[in-house]
């Protein structure tokens, strides 16, 4: 049958990159055509992505591309991280950097929001968990400046860089749910939470879905990247964790997935979503995922922990460092791996290392023993997240699929197995690039449903299974000792 070549450009926290997708009605194989860091930048006025880099990053990695496929691609698909954006001016122009979700600027701006709309009922009215970056809360820290004065029109990460190479301006409804102005209920925009509080939703472009059409390169781009034309954008799961959640290679319902990268997101995909008082207690999220799903999870760290080490540490090896730790006992000190106090960039190593000491446990000395901290730290985590969103969801699982970067640390996908006591299947790597891939490949009629895209994955990615081992009553007891029972 025929094999088409879709391009997914997939830009995660810490790195960005290409990749071509060859797909056929029983093939699935994915090739790295460029990867690119991600750095941000500290300007005098804060935390900003060097969003031009990245811009540049895709038509460098859109050409590889091509170079691997003859000068074609059947089409492009472009996912991010959440909740940022870039504000445009009554021209179309770029009103500066984008500014990162780790600036500071939202501290104490959610207390102000809830005065208006108490927190039980933006909860309520739109699933989202509390986190100081969520879009609403940076657009009321911005909205007194001299640039939020100028703005006409709001675009989301991956809308933005699909405006820059098509012209067309769009607003992704996975990555919107992640604004906290949308109702998971209806899928639609929640006009009262935005009229409460004086947020004019003309900013945003209208709605387009995964498979929607997105535009054509202009032939600027044609011309930069050597691709043939026409080449069409297609709308994707453009929040990078609604992609990699497609590219679970689930079986059934009864399954549990880990999003590993520079976040953890550890939960369930459910039909509808949970909007209990408990449920915003536990501080779980409800973000849309593909075909009216609801991404029902909450925001671990993650590796951002071990990442922000290593740098402070001076880059060291990290498969070295992972073996150091395997041999380091287990579960000597844990910290809250879902504490938004790691939020920040810098000082990781001391952080953590003032959060054990704080809570009365031995204080990890090496680079080993740190490391060791923060995969334990991350395992209970996880084990939490996956008990407590089955229990919330009233939604049971026999299995916790690992996605994701993290996948590549063995010792992190037998802890987590060890820890949640269910079997752990790893794998893919590059969840988000196979789902963004996908929902092209779908829009275009290569593959059915939700079930047929897993079981392509099934049958043509390479998976790795963990069984727990080891005693669970350490994890109970490390759990115990963290929640200071
Ligand atoms: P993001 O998309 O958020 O930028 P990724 O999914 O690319 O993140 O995951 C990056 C993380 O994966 C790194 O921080 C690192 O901890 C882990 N990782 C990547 N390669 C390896 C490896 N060879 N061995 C162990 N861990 C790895
Ligand atoms: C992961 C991610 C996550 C969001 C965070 C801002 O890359 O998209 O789902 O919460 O970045």
């Amino acid at each position: 049958g025929s094999v088409k070549s879709y391009a997914a450009v997939d830009l995660g926290a810490s790195s960005g990159r290409v990749m071509v997708g060859r797909a056929g009605r029983d093939s699935l194989e994915l090739v790295e055509a460029h990867r690119f860091p991600n750095r941000p930048v500290r300007t005098p006025e804060g935390l900003r992505w060097d969003v031009l880099s990245l811009y540049a990053g895709v038509l460098d990695g859109l050409k590889a591309a091509g170079a691997l496929g003859g000068g074609r691609v059947d089409s492009v698909g472009i996912d991010s991280w959440a909740v940022d954006h870039g504000l445009l001016d009554a021209d179309g122009a770029l009103l500066g950097n984008p500014v990162h979700y780790r600036d500071t600027r939202t501290e104490g701006v959610a207390e102000k929001v809830w005065a208006t709309v108490p927190a039980a009922e933006l909860y309520a009215a739109t699933g989202l968990q509390y986190a100081p970056f969520n879009t609403l809360y940076q657009l009321i820290a911005a909205r007194s400046s001299a640039q939020f004065a100028h703005a006409e029109r709001l675009l989301l990460i991956p809308d933005l860089l699909t405006y820059w190479l098509t012209g067309e301006q769009g607003t992704e409804l996975t990555n919107a749910s992640t604004t906290q102005l949308i109702d998971p209920r209806t899928r639609d925009w929640s006009r009262d939470v935005a009229d409460r509080l004086g947020i004019d939703l003309g900013l945003f472009a209208p709605l387009r879905r995964p498979g929607d059409p997105a535009g054509l390169l202009r032939p600027e781009v044609l011309e930069a990247t050597g691709l043939s034309g026409p080449v069409p954008v297609t709308t994707v799961g453009s929040h990078d964790t609604a992609s990699a959640v497609a590219a679970v290679p689930a079986t059934g319902e009864r399954f549990a997935y880990i999003c590993t990268g520079t976040w953890s997101l550890a939960g369930l995909e459910l039909g509808a979503p949970v909007l209990t008082e408990a449920s915003r207690a536990a501080n779980f999220t409800n973000e849309l995922g593909l075909d009216g799903t609801v991404r029902y999870l909450r925001n671990i760290m993650g590796l951002w922990l071990l990442q922000e080490c290593v740098r402070a540490w001076g880059d060291p090896d990290l498969g070295e460092l992972l073996r150091g730790a395997a041999a380091v006992p287990a579960l000597r000190s844990v910290v809250d791996a879902g504490d938004s106090a790691f939020l920040a960039p810098g000082r990781m190593p001391e952080r953590i290392a003032e959060a054990c000491r704080e809570s009365g446990q031995p204080v990890p000395r090496t680079p080993a023993e740190t490391t060791r901290c923060i995969l334990d730290s991350l395992a209970l985590a996880h084990r939490r997240a996956v008990a407590e969103a089955q229990a919330l969801a009233d939604h049971p699982v026999d299995v916790v699929h690992i996605v994701g970067g993290g996948t590549r640390n063995a010792l992190l996908c037998q802890l987590t197995a060890d820890a949640c006591g269910l079997p752990v299947v790893a794998g893919p790597a590059e969840a988000a690039a196979l789902g963004n891939v996908l929902v092209q490949a779908r829009a275009h009629g290569l593959v059915g449903d939700r079930a047929s895209m897993r079981r392509l994955l099934v049958r043509t990615q390479p998976l790795v299974r963990y069984e727990p081992q080891g005693d669970p009553e350490a994890w109970r007891a490390a759990e115990a000792r963290l929640a200071g029972r």
